[in-house]
């Protein structure tokens, strides 16, 4: 299914049902008096985080999602049945905001959340409800109030535990389908990838993480060149980046460390959080050069990046060193559990 991350929908919210005008009228009660009971509570809309949604390709096309109408009062004061409420269904991690003011309404990060989006009216009131020492026969009664209406953008940011980030052809499909069962096309061209694959890197028994690999980005893709940056939101909620840098490009005149230093400067324009996230260099197709030449040119990589955190080389083709990154990978998110609830 097509992979949409962006999506807008229109709510409405049931109207509350009318009151009821009616009088107790019974075989030897004279002057029985007014028994209209009230209209009954229209249905409320919620979006809702549902397991097994991956996308929300379903609201490709805007759709309006109603709640039903209160049904109206009636005789012997009996409230008017309220109207059922509505859910729409969303993938986890879709934030939730107006479309008019922008005011973000709220972050479903859990299934099973639910956030209130149109209340529903109230009903009307009956004519018993209008009676007064004054007016003892009432022949009056509320109109049900309506439901309230709202536009709302749905955005959603995937949840990972750790983002692949370089640019297109760096070998990012070819990791995450080294170390899981995620499987993303793989090709010599650039863009082959064209939204976010997640996949799951199994350590060993009970423990896991979530990778999540990106399309590439180039320079001035904050300006739109290539594909453009917006993907970088789904890396927003990871707690570490893998930053892949190929140590043999095809086109020796292709500098890796110009290269990255791209990279880092779309993080920074994209937003400062991403740029201040943890992230770790990856060296990768180390198979195409001898050992100690691979090695001499991460060396060489981190000395002009002038880089102090954490380097691994590996080869996504072959496997050699996926081993070493996906445990310490593990190591540093139990040693950073997520916080109970996760900025956006
Ligand atoms: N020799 C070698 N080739 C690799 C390695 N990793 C990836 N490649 C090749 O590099 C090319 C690009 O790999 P991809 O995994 O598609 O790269 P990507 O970073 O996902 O690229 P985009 O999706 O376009 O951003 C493919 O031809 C891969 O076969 C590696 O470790 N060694
Ligand atoms: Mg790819």
């Amino acid at each position: 299914m097509k992979f949409v991350d962006e999506a807008r929908v229109r709510v409405q919210a049931g109207n509350g049902g009318r009151g009821c005008v009616s009088f107790r009228r019974e075989k030897f009660v004279p002057f029985g008096g007014p028994d209209g009971g009230d209209g009954g509570l229209g249905g409320s809309v919620y979006v809702k985080a549902v397991e097994g949604m991956n996308t929300l390709a379903d609201y490709r096309i805007a759709r309006t999602f109603k709640g039903q109408n209160g049904e109206g009062g009636s005789g012997n004061d009996c409230t008017g049945h309220g109207g059922a409420d509505i859910y729409v269904p969303v993938p986890v991690g879709t934030v939730v905001s107006d479309l008019i003011t922008g005011e973000q309404l709220g972050d479903l990060m859990q299934e099973g959340e639910s956030l209130l989006v149109a209340k529903g009216g109230k009903g009307g009131w009956g004519n018993t409800r209008f009676k007064s020492s004054t007016n003892r026969t009432p022949r009056k009664a509320g109109l049900g109030l309506p439901g309230e209406k709202r536009e709302l953008a749905l955005e959603l940011k995937l949840i990972a535990d750790v983002g692949l980030l370089g640019l297109p052809n760096a070998g990012k499909s070819t990791l995450i389908r080294a170390v899981s069962a995620a499987r993303p096309k793989v090709a010599d061209y650039p863009f082959t990838t064209l939204h976010p694959n997640l996949g799951v890197v199994s350590v060993g028994p009970g423990r896991s993480f979530v990778m999540a690999d990106i399309p590439g980005l180039i320079e001035g893709a904050a300006e739109g060149a290539g594909l453009g940056i917006r993907f970088l939101k789904h890396l927003q909620r990871t707690r570490l980046l893998l930053h892949l840098i190929d140590v043999a490009p095809l086109d020796p005149a292709d500098d890796p460390v110009e290269g990255a230093r791209t990279i880092v400067a779309e993080l920074k324009k994209f937003a400062a959080d991403l740029a201040a996230k943890e992230r770790w260099l990856v060296i990768n197709k180390t198979d195409l050069l001898d050992p100690k030449e691979a090695q001499k040119r991460a060396k060489d990589i981190a000395r002009r990046l002038r880089w102090k955190r954490p380097l691994f080389l590996i080869s996504g083709a072959t496997g050699a060193g996926c081993e070493e990154l996906k445990q310490a990978v593990m190591r540093f998110l139990e040693s950073h559990p997520r916080e109970s609830r996760a900025a956006s």
